[in-house]
């Protein structure tokens, strides 16, 4: 059974763009995909780090939750995954945002992901993928902080070439 799933993509080592349309290639394999407007976004948590590069994907998967959060963790270790503090700058950070209307909590997984309302890197791309979008009970063009964005758009959806 097919599940639309929403991934969040970051990176602010390397070159981030190349990292990006890459790691959007490989989620290709695990099921159709699209892409959201690719952003710049100012770093949240230790300020002394680059800007991110943010993007989101739709994935429609026949994946398990644990089975897709394995073939995540494996991009990003392909990718030559370096992640040198929490909140801290990484290569390539692959987070499974949400899976189906499903609420999943284990050690390895909390779905929907955990700050996903309060950060606008993640709302923003949503909000292109599915303008109606709800989770959590919150449709999400109604947060405040989408009349406030802090990130700004790069380059429009064709940016993945997927
Ligand atoms: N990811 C982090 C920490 N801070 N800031 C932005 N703007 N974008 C991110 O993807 C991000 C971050 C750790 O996953
Ligand atoms: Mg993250
Ligand atoms: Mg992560």
């Amino acid at each position: 059974m097919s599940t639309v799933t929403y991934i969040g993509l970051g990176s602010n080592l390397g070159d981030s763009r190349q990292i990006l349309i890459e790691a959007v290639q490989k989620l290709a394999t695990l099921g159709a995909v699209k892409t959201s407007k690719l952003y710049q976004s100012p770093p949240m948590g230790p300020q002394d780090q680059p800007n991110y590069l943010n993007a989101v994907a739709e994935l429609v998967t026949d994946l398990a939750p644990l089975a897709l959060l394995d073939q995540l963790q494996r991009f990003e270790q392909e990718s030559g995954r370096v992640r040198l503090r929490r909140w801290g700058e990484r290569t390539l950070d692959l987070d499974l945002l949400v899976y189906g209307q499903q609420q999943i909590q284990n050690e390895r997984l909390t779905v929907p992901h955990v700050g996903l309302l309060e950060r606008d890197f993640v709302v923003i791309p949503l909000l292109d993928l599915d303008a109606n979008i709800e989770i959590k009970a919150q449709q999400l063009k109604d947060l405040p902080l989408v009349q406030h964005p802090t990130l700004s758009v790069l380059d429009d959806e064709s940016w993945s070439n997927i």
